[in-house]
């Protein structure tokens, strides 16, 4: 009985020390309420038997004309900033500036050299997808998941009702990608815990006139990923050389934004001023993109677009729910080994 006691506390000693970089993050519960109503939508996603279908949204006959182009209606410049242990992180979706942009809750440019990185640390309500851009990162999970991903290998982890794991550098140096958040749907926060990895080798390519796209979700070019998404979302890797123009459809009531990994590059309006490197855009409505690669080098940029969900968002760190009680109940669930949380009791990352 002694001996029981004492281990429960030990461990929940060092889970209250190891994840205290988790303090500071995010820690103020934080309401948005949609100033949109929820429109009532069929979703693919009632039907499980066309699950796989509504991984991959269709665009249909629209293969690339545009004819009302979303236009910038934000941008910001990510600086970097400390995160994790040891770790830094360029912040666009999640900063003050731009708290989230539903379905998306937020979008880290990462980097860590050993032994810097990501520790112990729990999620609940929400998927994280991982990509990473150079070097190489290792995960491990409570319940005996463990990988590494290498530069341009993707992890989409559907934390649902919990996940605790550990993110870590698997090489000497610095090792650099993007993580981004996807809020989960109400009835699906609390699904099991779901892991898709692709590798470089079986992300889709395509190419059109000079574009380049690594499609990590959705469809482009007439080409389509294999990862399904919950909250249907879109996820492209575009490289674009220089003299090159791309116009490319996204569902008129989707969020959409870009990332800009390298170069330059003119989006929305050809007229408009060339956006470089570490900013984030946040376009409007539309039925969809075009970007100019008007510079003398490849611009290389992530576009993310997916469907708002349209539901009160309550974050706690590493906890997205719909209300405080059931924040409320993540942090009971996770300090008392339950609903999900029971391997976090006694379990602890060997890195
Ligand atoms: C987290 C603080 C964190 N961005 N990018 C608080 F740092 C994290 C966290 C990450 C993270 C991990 C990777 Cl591999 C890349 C990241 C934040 O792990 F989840 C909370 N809650
Ligand atoms: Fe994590």
């Amino acid at each position: 009985m002694m001996n029981i006691s004492i281990s429960i506390s030990i461990s929940i000693y060092t889970r209250l020390l190891l994840p205290s970089f988790l303090n500071h993050f995010n820690f103020k519960p934080t309401t948005t309420i949609p100033t949109t109503k929820p429109r009532i939508q069929i979703k693919s996603s009632f039907f499980p038997q066309f699950n796989l279908m509504a991984s991959s949204t269709t665009m249909g006959e629209n293969h690339g004309e545009i004819k009302n182009p979303r236009q910038v209606v934000k941008m910001l410049l990510s600086e970097l900033q400390d995160e994790g242990v040891g770790a830094k992180v360029r912040r666009s979706i999640g900063r003050p500036e731009l708290r989230s942009l539903d379905p998306f809750l937020l979008l880290d440019e990462f980097q860590a050299s050993p032994p810097a990185g990501f520790p112990d640390h729990p999620h609940r309500g929400f998927e994280t997808v991982t990509y990473m851009l150079e070097g190489a990162f290792t995960h491990q999970d409570f319940a005996g998941h463990k990988g590494t991903i290498q530069a341009g290998d993707v992890q989409w982890m559907t934390a649902g009702r919990g996940i605790v794991h550990s993110e870590m550098p698997a090489g000497p140096g610095v090792q650099k990608g993007l993580q981004l958040w996807i809020n989960l749907s109400s009835k699906d926060k609390m699904i099991e815990p779901r892991y898709q990895e692709l590798q470089s080798k079986d992300i889709t390519e395509a190419e059109k006139d000079g574009v380049f796209v690594r499609i990590i979700a959705g469809e482009a070019f007439g080409a389509r990923s294999p990862v399904y998404t919950r909250t249907p979302t879109l996820y492209m890797d575009f490289t674009m050389q220089p003299g090159s123009h791309l116009q490319l459809p996204i569902p008129e009531n989707w969020n959409s934004f870009a990332y800009i990994i390298d170069g330059e590059g003119i989006f929305g309006n050809e007229k408009s001023a060339p956006i470089k490197s570490h900013h984030c855009i946040v376009f409007g409505s539309g039925d969809g993109i075009e970007v100019w690669n008007k510079s003398d080098t490849a611009l290389r940029f992530a576009l993310v677009g997916g469907q708002p969900l349209n539901e009160p968002v309550l974050q706690h760190g590493p906890f997205v729910m719909n209300t405080r009680a059931e924040i409320r109940q993540a942090m009971e669930d996770y300090y008392t080994g339950r609903n999900g949380f029971e391997r976090a009791q006694h379990w602890q990352s060997d890195q």
